[in-house]
């Protein structure tokens, strides 16, 4: 692929950039450095044009609306709670994938007024709850939510899960489906104006690249 412009791409390490590399690979860019061993926040990759930046996912959404990337990977759990301002979101990358559910202990009641929700994603907890016409009081936390109903913080929690591992460790059932999560590509309104050429080229390539996987995948 002949990109013209310098493209600085956002991605967190872990499940999305594993997961992303295969469909970068799709469009000729392969990492230099592997982000799991090397201490790199910058990673070269066989294309001059082209570098990724190792961020934490929550700050994907922040580094390319300021327009200190110009492409970024993020899940739409974090695009939600981010709010999408400046960006384009253009492609689902069908990588990464699980589900926002309610959760809690098995006998937990679901529908009372005031009952407490412990979360990281705010937004989107109370956007589900508002739309119930249900009052809830939201509790924000940073991590390890599945903790909260067992020491009396919160009824209920609104969290990712994939296999349900997690919960059942705990004690908790998922109880109600919010929505289902992936990644998406997001372009910095910016960059999309002044690199169209090569974003586009990119946007092509990794779009053909789920396409294909999904055909695999039947
Ligand atoms: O871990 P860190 O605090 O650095 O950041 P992060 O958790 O935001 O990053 P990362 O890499 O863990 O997640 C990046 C993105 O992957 C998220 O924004 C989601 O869109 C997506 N994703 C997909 C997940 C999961 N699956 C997932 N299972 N993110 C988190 N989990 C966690 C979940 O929060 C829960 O604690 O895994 C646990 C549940 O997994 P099961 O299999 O036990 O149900
Ligand atoms: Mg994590």
């Amino acid at each position: 692929m002949n990109f013209d412009a310098p493209i600085t791409i956002a991605l967190s390490k872990g499940r999305i950039f594993e997961q992303t590399l295969p469909l970068l690979a799709h469009a000729g860019i392969e990492a230099v450095d592997d982000p799991e061993t090397s201490r790199k926040l910058i990673l070269e990759t066989n294309h001059p044009l082209i570098k990724l930046l190792i961020i934490r996912a929550t700050d994907v959404p922040t580094y390319v609306q300021w327009g200190a990337a110009d492409i970024g990977v993020a899940g739409k759990d974090v695009l939600i709670e981010h709010g999408g301002e400046g960006l384009y979101e253009p492609l689902d990358l069908q990588i990464a994938r699980c589900r926002l559910m309610v959760a809690g202990a098995k006998e937990a009641n679901l529908s009372g007024n005031q009952l407490r929700i412990a979360t990281k994603y705010v937004t989107a907890t109370r956007s589900h709850f508002a739309g119930k016409g249900q009052q809830v009081e939201i509790i924000k936390l940073y991590g390890s939510m599945e903790l909260a109903p067992l020491v009396g913080l919160a009824d209920l929690i609104v969290d990712l899960v994939e296999s349900g591992n997690t919960l059942r460790a705990n004690g908790l059932a998922p109880l109600e489906h919010i929505m289902d999560i992936s990644s998406r590509l997001v372009v910095n309104k910016a960059s999309w104006k002044m690199k169209h050429t090569t974003v586009i080229q990119l946007l092509d390539a990794l779009r053909e690249a789920v396409e294909s996987r999904d055909q695999i995948e039947g």
